[in-house]
């Protein structure tokens, strides 16, 4: 009869909780049945499988809208494949994640989505789609934005930071916004006023303060602040609706708060590592084995930021506001050896990222444990949202008849200790979680009826994932 059931549980949807059993069949859901339903009926009997999800949470899978599996970045690439990262996501309760194809500066952007899809198709755990990077903005890759939507492609990213890598510049970015406005295309935006922090780096560098908290001085708010304010002008002249990627600034939250005060289509995403993470805390560490480099595990752009000056206390304010809608991990994993040494001696040279794929779901339910944001929205910001905010949603965020069965039991009696050493699936010799205890546990992970990981262990398989082609947003209809 049905081929799966989840019992007992507490179902958590982005709009509130209820108690019922969840019905699966083949890749979807088919019923959600009140306490007792299920028996009364004799489906239950008949059922291939039932999982007891008594005192547990039942939710919609995680959606991480912002990784770089495999991202080219300062000489070396970041370390974890479509495979490893896509199995270290479903061990952490993420079923989709949405990753950026890359059109490096010189490249067709048709070359650069076709590499993409070599790197994934075929080897991820779970479902997987693309935004695309514009590295070079001109009349060849502006013609390719066109196309972009037929390939399932809905949003695409451009840089106001890395001159020479991936940087466009404000002709560029109004061009490319010209152009989105007129496909539909969502406009995701890094928000850093490279060439000015060029300048600053490369003075500091030159007066020796090359370690890596030097990074996060470079990376100074203020170039953030006013990124993010030309960006929004940008969107408001050519009417094309905003998405500022990894905020990490309380002005730059302001800003997109005025902005949105004002009616105007923008929207910010903030990262775990903005949430818990800080300049001093982290980027000041010192260990035996690396010295004042152990920092560096925590280099990543936009840069952590000082908690005492209250950037953390506003990335939480504001998802409490819904000033910022998203948290998504921007995972770029790189290992200390071989990676971040590149940079030992010059912070510029350290390649940028952190890697928190497998630990989103359990880091935004701490906020919950906290008391700083409700059980619904955590499911908003893990799941709903991404899936509303990048045109999944029916089939993903949400558990409804109807819905891929892309589900999560999650204990809320459990617990996980990110420890020291390889506590974690993610391919880094290194967490940059290390220490952190939540009071939560990843039970099981479902991906369109599929039991991907339960009683710790993964029975998922590389190739099972699916290419998302999405719809244009919905958040604007
Ligand atoms: N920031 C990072 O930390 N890594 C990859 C690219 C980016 O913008
Ligand atoms: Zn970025
Ligand atoms: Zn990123």
């Amino acid at each position: 009869m049905a081929d799966l059931i989840i019992k007992g549980g507490t179902v958590v949807n982005a709009t509130g909780t209820a108690e019922a059993d969840v019905v699966i069949d083949g890749e979807r859901i088919s019923a959600l049945l009140a306490p007792g339903v299920a028996d009364s009926i004799g489906i239950d009997g008949n059922a291939s499988r039932v999982i007891d999800a008594t005192g547990k949470y039942v939710i919609p899978g995680g959606i991480d809208a912002h990784t770089h599996m495999q991202l080219p970045f300062g000489g070396t690439q970041a370390s974890d494949t479509f495979e490893t990262g896509t199995t270290a996501a479903a061990w952490g309760g993420t079923t989709s994640i949405i990753d950026f194809a890359v059109q490096k500066y010189g490249e067709r952007v048709e070359d650069g989505l076709g590499h993409w899809h070599e790197l994934a198709d075929g080897n991820c755990a779970i479902d997987y789609g693309f935004h695309q990077i514009i590295g070079g903005v001109d009349e060849e890759s502006l013609k390719a934005m066109e196309t972009l939507v037929d390939e399932g492609i809905t949003s695409y990213k451009l840089f106001m930071a890395y001159p020479g890598v991936f940087y466009s510049d404000d002709a560029q970015i109004l061009r490319a916004m010209q152009k989105a406005r007129e496909r539909g295309l969502l406009t995701m935006m890094h928000a850093e006023n490279g060439p000015a922090i060029d300048v600053l780096a490369a003075q500091l560098a030159e007066s020796g303060k090359t370690a890596p908290y030097f990074h996060g001085i470079a990376r100074a708010w203020q170039m953030e602040e006013e990124a993010t304010h030309r960006a929004i002008m940008l969107s408001d002249l050519t009417e094309a609706p905003l998405y500022i990627v990894h905020m990490s600034a309380k002005q730059a939250v302001e800003q997109v708060a005025w902005a949105r005060d004002k009616g105007k289509n923008v929207f910010g995403e903030t990262c775990p590592q903005y949430l818990y993470l800080s300049l001093e805390k982290q980027l000041g560490a010192r260990s035996e084995e690396w010295g004042d480099f152990e920092g560096a595990k925590w280099v990543c752009s936009t840069p952590l930021r000082s908690e005492e000056e209250g950037h953390l206390e506003a990335m939480w304010q504001g998802l409490r506001t819904n000033d910022l809608q998203m948290v998504s991990t921007d995972h770029c994993p790189f290992c200390m050896k071989d990676q971040k040494e590149l940079g030992r001696n010059d912070f510029r040279a350290i390649p940028n990222g952190i890697g928190s794929i497998e630990h989103r779901v359990d880091l935004l339910y701490q906020g919950v444990v906290d008391g700083r944001i409700s059980l619904p929205r955590w499911v908003e910001l893990i799941s709903t949202t991404p899936a509303r905010m990048f045109g999944l949603y029916g089939r993903k965020g949400v558990i409804q008849p109807g819905a891929d069965a892309d589900i999560v039991v999650y204990d809320p009696n459990g617990h996980t200790s990110i420890g020291v050493g390889k506590t974690h699936h993610m391919n880094m010799d290194h967490s940059a979680w290390e220490g952190f205890e939540i009071d939560g546990h990843v039970d099981v992970t479902i991906s369109r009826g599929t039991v991907l990981v339960e009683d710790g262990r993964f029975t998922g398989t590389k190739g099972h994932g699916r290419f998302l082609k999405r719809d244009l947003t919905q958040y604007l209809v």
